[in-house]
């Protein structure tokens, strides 16, 4: 081997060895930002799977306004199936539908310990709210029985 190609050799070498090495370091950016990514994904999942599956509706014939809040907001209840509110609150609550019909009217201000109660016996769903407070509000779903 003369000097020329041993020249020609090593720099070859180096040039194989620079490429080697920046594929390595490609790979190993590339490796980490996988993981961070992948990460990062696992930690949104696990944050929307516990804000969002739960879909809300509670299967119950009973609300219950506490703290000037609905206990209950959505209720899903089977048809001919009676809701009742009940006031734990020291303060007057009503439950006024946002569209009355036939069976279910806006009750009177009911106080602490008093209750409302309706029969549903119509499939839909019902929207009402607390007309002295009005971010209280509900829906009352009627399903098939
Ligand atoms: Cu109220």
């Amino acid at each position: 081997m003369n000097k020329e190609s041993l020249g020609k050799t090593m720099v070859v070498g180096v040039v194989v060895i620079g490429l080697v090495a920046a594929a390595v370091a490609f790979k190993g950016t590339e490796n980490s930002t996988d993981h961070s990514s992948g990460t990062m994904r696992g930690m949104n999942d696990s944050m929307s799977d516990t804000t969002s599956s739960p879909s809300g509706i509670q299967e119950t014939n009973k609300v219950s306004y506490k703290g000037f809040d609905v206990e209950q907001p959505k209720i899903r209840v089977k048809k001919g199936t009676t809701v009742t509110w009940t006031n734990e609150d020291s303060a007057k609550h009503d439950v006024t539908p946002t569209t009355e019909t036939e069976e279910f009217k806006t009750s009177k201000l009911f106080g602490k310990g008093e209750t409302y109660s309706v029969t549903f016996n119509t499939v839909g769903t019902y929207s009402y709210y607390c007309s002295p407070h009005p971010y209280m509000k509900g829906t009352v779903e009627v399903v098939e029985s």
